[in-house]
């Protein structure tokens, strides 16, 4: 599964009206869309996509903000895609963010980040999954 990692646009940017300009740089970095979906997450969902994070301090602030509004979740294919998607969004914290990442364009806070991608493959594969019932069988 190197071949494949997961992607959010979160609330952030979808209500800021960047969802296309962050589709277009993800296609132009040569990230090919293999599965896309408009979806507003509620707290059940929200709350169990990031279980891994309901012990730290800013679990319910993140699950609220996750479901603040729509998000577009995605799987997306190219060689090397979890190293190379982390490249491209940038630092969690965008004040730290390289110049030119999505989060150095068009995130506000550490919260508020703009985009979501996996850390790992085996994290893609279960996060691709938990979205997209296609996934299920990798
Ligand atoms: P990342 O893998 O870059 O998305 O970052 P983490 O897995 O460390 O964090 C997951 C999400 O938790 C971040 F996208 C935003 C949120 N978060 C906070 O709200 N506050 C923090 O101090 C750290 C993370």
């Amino acid at each position: 599964m190197s071949n494949i990692t997961f992607t959010m646009i979160k609330p952030d940017a979808v209500a800021n009206g960047h969802t296309g300009k962050i589709i277009d740089q993800i296609i132009q970095s040569g990230f090919k869309i293999v599965a896309m979906k408009y979806i507003h997450l509620s707290n059940d969902m929200a709350g169990a996509f990031y279980a891994v994070h309901k012990e730290r301090s800013f679990f319910n602030e993140l699950v609220g903000f996750m479901t603040s509004g729509p998000i577009v979740a995605a799987v997306l294919e190219k060689d090397n895609a979890v190293v190379d998607f982390r490249k491209l969004i940038g630092a969690t914290d965008p004040s730290k963010a390289d110049a030119g990442t999505i989060r150095n364009l068009y995130a506000k806070s550490i919260d508020a980040n703009a985009i979501h991608g996996s850390d790992s493959d085996e994290n893609a594969a279960i996060e691709a999954s938990f979205f997209f019932s296609a996934f299920e069988r990798f």
